[in-house]
């Protein structure tokens, strides 16, 4: 894959431990590159709508419960194959299964709370881009 776009957010759990700087610097050195940057907190509205694809699942309810727990950071990743990229960065969902060096291995605490998201497809990247920042997809 060429250049592409990528979102990341990094969770409650990590905002709350201060590691914002580090999760950043980890998608710096792996040489994407940050084109928008937001800081908040969710309302359970837009958390429930974020994760909409997981409606069905039965962590539903807990994950958007979590997110709307303090402000997390929403950033825009660019660079050379973005998406897996940042997905390898990232590690496992499940931070006891999380790849030794990888960003959940090192900060996550739970299969909840697991310190970060990152799009997982063009499709669910381009959707998600779009729903935080509506400016960049005109
Ligand atoms: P991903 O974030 O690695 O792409 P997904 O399967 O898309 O993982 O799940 C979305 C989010 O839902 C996870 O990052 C995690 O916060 C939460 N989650 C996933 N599986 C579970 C679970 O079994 N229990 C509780 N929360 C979960
Ligand atoms: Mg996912």
């Amino acid at each position: 894959m060429g250049l592409e776009r990528t979102l990341s957010i990094i969770k409650p759990d990590a905002t709350k431990k201060n590691v914002i700087g580090k999760i950043l610097s980890r998608f710096e050195e792996a040489g994407l590159k940050l084109i928008a940057v937001s800081m908040k907190t969710l309302s359970p509205e837009e958390a429930g709508e974020f994760y909409a694809v997981h409606r069905a699942r039965p962590f539903y309810g807990e994950l958007v419960d979590y997110m709307t727990t303090g402000p997390v950071v929403i950033s825009v990743l660019e660079g050379h194959d973005a998406i897996a990229t940042n997905r390898k960065l990232m590690g496992a969902t499940d931070p006891k299964k999380a790849d030794k060096g990888t960003i959940r291995a090192d900060f996550a605490e739970s299969i909840n709370a697991n310190a970060v998201h990152g799009s997982d497809s063009a499709e669910n990247a381009a959707n998600e881009i779009k729903f935080f920042f509506p400016e960049l997809s005109r």
